[in-house]
């Protein structure tokens, strides 16, 4: 298998509008983003990926583009973010950018243009098409709204978008468009970033008809549509391949076999992705499934794709929460989960603050939400005549702002998120749950992360090892090994909340077993038996 540097990284999360900010308007910045540079660093991590800073009217979190070649005023400006840059290589890391080319926002100059009327050069920049029988042209909804379809007045026509209203898609098909999106992206390689995050990157081809769906609830119809292998191939020709980057696609409603048509290594298209079938398939932990979701990627993918492992980022609620234990057991938790991440086969994501196990949140009023997924939906539903409050209960679990309040640094107000007042409400547990403590104590979740982080600088069968799970059918227990060139690993993992016992393999009965990680204090150094594992107990052995 060939080494490449991208294989062998760790990414950091960085949502910059909650991570620090230092002006006091109490949104993050990218002061915010250099000042803690130097955590960042000692916490080990390779590569920083930074959500999307360009020009926007932010309706959607920067996710609705109105300049590409402008940094966001609340953000900062370019001066700064090529500063951002410097630093974070003159400090051996990596930078990739988030690539938002689906949609832009509806305030950008091509829409503007587009839009005012049906012989502007740039009408076909946009898909517009004629409502059918006085309504959308199709039934489809978008992620975010009940239609796909918006009435544009100016022009008697509907609009196409797969996200907010406010976001319409861009025609992938138009020449132009595609060359417009192939000179930006060489603007910013050419600054010198090291990389892309490609924002909902299987969604750019559009059908050819839009015929209705026969479930319109189920939204998969919006991705991996003819015509999307060729754009990125394209992609890949004219851009990509002319700069030593890495690219990670998010590529949601994907089988490992249609991922791999997206990053197989002879495809000339993405290097990796982000798949979504453990958080799109389990609203909370669901061992059996995560594992047949483990073996059938990594026989899909061993040696022919490259994969990504995460639990949440800023648009899944936080992993200890979701998946672990965010109460009683939320430090042994967070520590299995990071212990699990950084062994599966794949690169691992940290998703800023699970390195020191931040939980979601409970706000009591729709008030405090922000996101616009979460205003939507909770509209569409109480305008069916729904309780309020049944409405907000039921979105709440896994409304996106659960991963997005301020990132907690300390045990002063505002967790030293902010000096002001702080666009999203910091949760309160900032005072137990903070960097400062963390970084105090050398069993906390941090420095866990540290531990996992520089292992897999020094061993590459966390990363090459080919994956074989031992535990099939446990709901408890999840067992298995990576293997590469003479060197074995067992991770042992007993996820829940109650003690479980463990057999060593027949396989591995006699065997000589080094202790590389646990995160209970007083596990032997040397040897492995038969034993009783505690609540989320989690251990990795070298096997020889
Ligand atoms: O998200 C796209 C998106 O909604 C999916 O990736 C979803 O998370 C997945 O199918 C699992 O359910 C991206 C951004 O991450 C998000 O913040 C933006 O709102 C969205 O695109 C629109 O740009
Ligand atoms: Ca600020």
């Amino acid at each position: 298998m060939k080494r490449e540097w991208w294989k062998e990284v760790v990414v950091y999360q960085v949502y910059w509008r909650s991570f620090k900010d230092t002006n006091g308007d109490g949104i993050g910045d990218l002061g915010g983003v250099i000042e803690k540079l130097d955590y960042l660093a000692d916490l080990g991590v390779g590569v920083i990926w930074l959500n999307p800073v360009y020009d926007s009217p932010d309706r959607d979190n920067g996710y609705d583009i109105s300049d590409y070649y402008k940094i966001m005023p609340k953000a900062g400006s370019m001066e700064q973010w090529e500063r951002l840059l410097h630093e974070v290589h003159s400090r051996g890391m990596k930078l990739i950018m988030d690539l938002v080319v689906n949609h832009t926002s509806n305030l950008h100059p091509w829409f503007l243009e587009s839009r005012s009327s049906r012989h502007n050069p740039k009408r076909d920049w946009y898909i517009w098409r004629d409502g059918k029988d006085g309504a959308p042209p199709n039934n489809w909804r978008s992620y975010f709204t009940p239609s796909a379809w918006e009435w544009d007045e100016v022009t008697g026509q509907y609009y196409f978008h797969s996200f907010a209203t406010e976001q319409p898609d861009l025609n992938w098909a138009n020449t132009d468009v595609r060359n417009a999106i192939y000179d930006m992206m060489k603007f910013w390689l050419d600054k010198g970033i090291d990389g892309f995050r490609m924002d909902a990157i299987n969604l750019l081809a559009k059908p050819a008809l839009f015929s209705d769906a026969d479930n319109p609830s189920d939204i998969s119809y919006l991705a991996n549509n003819p015509g999307i292998h060729e754009y990125l191939r394209e992609m890949h020709d004219r851009v990509l391949k002319h700069y030593d980057v890495m690219t990670v696609g998010e590529i949601p409603f994907v089988t490992p076999e249609e991922g791999l048509k997206y990053v197989g290594q002879d495809r000339g298209e993405l290097h990796t992705l982000f798949h979504f079938q453990v958080c799109d398939e389990m609203p909370g932990w669901d061992m059996l499934r995560f594992k047949s979701i483990q073996k059938r990627w990594h026989e899909v993918f061993y040696g022919r794709g490259w994969n990504s492992q995460f639990l949440n980022n800023h648009d899944h609620t936080r992993q200890v929460t979701r998946y672990g234990d965010d109460d009683e057991y939320r430090v042994e938790s967070a520590k299995l989960l990071a212990t699990m991440i950084h062994t599966l086969p794949g690169i691992p994501y940290v998703y800023q603050g699970e390195e020191i196990g931040m939980t979601g949140v409970h706000f009591p009023s729709i008030e405090d939400y922000r996101d616009i997924a979460l205003m939507n939906r909770y509209g569409e539903e109480v305008k069916k005549g729904r309780s309020p409050e049944a409405v907000l209960a039921e979105l709440a679990p896994l409304a996106r702002d659960n991963s997005r309040t301020p990132m907690q640094w300390d045990d002063s107000p505002n967790a030293g998120f902010t000096k002001g007042e702080p666009w999203i409400k910091v949760n309160p547990n900032y005072v137990e749950i903070n960097t400062k403590r963390d970084r105090e104590r050398p069993d906390s979740i941090f420095a866990y992360y540290q531990k996992l982080i520089s292992l897999r600088r020094q061993n590459p069968i966390m990363i090459y090892g080919d994956y074989v799970d031992l535990s099939d059918g446990d709901e408890a227990l999840y067992v298995y090994t990576r293997k590469w060139e003479d060197e074995v690993w067992l991770i042992i993992l007993n996820h829940a909340q109650t003690r479980t016992s463990f057999h060593v393999p027949e396989l591995f009965a006699g065997q000589t077993a080094r202790l590389i990680i646990a995160n209970y204090s007083d596990v032997a150094r040397d040897g492995l038996s038969d034993t009783c594992l505690r609540p989320y107990e989690a251990r990795v052995y070298a096997l020889c």
